[in-house]
């Protein structure tokens, strides 16, 4: 009992301040699963298990990165060089380590594939019962991570489909349709959890004096159209003509203005609840641009669907894409329906000029 007060009629007796602050303080995320789950099933209440565990690594994560100017041996490289070619932090490696943790002696989740591993890691205890896989990019935007700017953490989870037998996760190597719940953890001036499971997307908080998530925003609707287009200018020139044409369009009409934060779970969030558009298209040296499909595009694109935006290869939708290999790489045009739509116009009209620039030569 919270306290010794006679029971009260929320509807009509009491302005909602008390009463409505401890409901609200009561819907923690893996409460909000089970009630958009409508059941108590035993799936629903693994799922519900499950995401509160991703809800335990980003608090651990998040309590690092708060202390991490203080402590020793937590900024800077390892010295290694991970799977993309990346030098790896010391803070995706604590990151990686941590999801794996949260999921040990769980039953839930068999298989984990992250942006930090080449292969995906197996926690036999929880195998064959555990049909979950857990694919993540432990930490987005590491880049920022030594000069304390906002990073993430995104997720997506999906059924295992056979034995795996061989190990090679060959049934991980389907379109992003097959994914049962995403999102993303951003740890900025506060931490946020932000997921779907097909239901609508919703956004925690973390209350560090709780060390709890509470819903904070339900059913989030990205605008139809918003004045902010994120891209990396800097790869002006290695961009296909459609996309500089795109660039220089917003560049000359009133309404837009440029934010990129360098972690695209920043520039999403802010584009999630503001509208704009994001863009990471393919380069002249790779022309499937930077970002991987199973654990950066399609958990993300999960989401924008859900919101009511749309997410696109420029050719596909995200969603549709089949990627060929576990660590495969996807151009990414994601946000508002309106913004996302104007981009592919420029792409279409590049493909058709360059259609008939060929058939001229014929
Ligand atoms: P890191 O995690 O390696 O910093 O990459 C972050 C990211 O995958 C994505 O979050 C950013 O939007 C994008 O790469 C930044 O890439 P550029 O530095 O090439 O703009």
């Amino acid at each position: 009992m919270i306290d010794a007060d006679p029971p009260i009629d929320l509807q009509n007796e009491t302005p909602p301040g008390r009463d409505y602050a401890i409901n609200r303080d009561c819907i923690t995320l893996s409460r909000h699963v089970l009630e958009q789950l409508q059941s108590f099933s035993p799936d629903a209440q693994d799922l519900s298990a499950l995401m509160n565990r991703i809800a335990l690594a980003g608090k651990l994560i998040a309590r690092r990165l708060s202390r991490a100017g203080l402590m020793e041996g937590v900024l800077g490289f390892t010295g290694d060089v991970n799977v993309q070619g990346e030098s790896v932090k010391k803070m995706d490696v604590f990151a990686n380590e941590v999801f794996i943790s949260v999921f040990k002696q769980s039953g839930l989740v068999c298989r984990l594939a992250s942006e930090e591993m080449d292969d995906p890691y197996y926690i036999p205890e929880n195998c064959p019962v555990g049909r979950y896989t857990l694919l993540y990019d432990p930490i987005d935007g590491s880049s920022n991570v030594d000069i304390n700017i906002n990073v993430g953490s995104i997720f997506a989870i999906r059924q295992q489909e056979g034995e795996d037998t061989d190990g090679t996760a060959q049934d991980l190597l389907q379109n992003g349709r097959k994914q049962i719940a995403a999102g993303y953890i951003l740890y900025g001036p506060s931490t946020m959890l932000v997921y779907s499971i097909g239901k609508g997307v919703h956004a925690f908080t973390l209350d560090p004096s709780l060390g709890e998530f509470i819903l904070s925003n339900e059913n989030i609707q990205t605008p139809e159209h918003g004045p902010v287009y994120s891209v990396n200018e800097g790869n002006f020139w290695q961009w296909d003509e459609s996309i500089r044409n795109y660039i220089r369009y917003v560049h000359r009409h009133e309404g837009y203005t440029a934010r990129y934060g360098g972690a695209m779970v920043g520039d999403f969030h802010r584009i999630l609840f503001q509208g704009g558009v994001f863009l990471y298209p393919g380069t002249v040296k790779n022309p499937e641009g930077k970002l991987r499909l199973l654990y950066e595009s399609a958990p993300m694109a999960f989401l924008i669907e859900q919101a009511g935006g749309s997410a696109t290869t420029g050719t596909q939708d995200i969603l549709d894409a089949i990627p060929e290999k576990l660590h495969a790489r996807t151009p990414l045009i994601i946000g508002s329906k309106e913004d996302v739509a104007l981009v592919k116009s420029f792409i279409q009209e590049g493909a058709r000029d360059q259609e008939e620039a060929l058939m001229a030569k014929r």
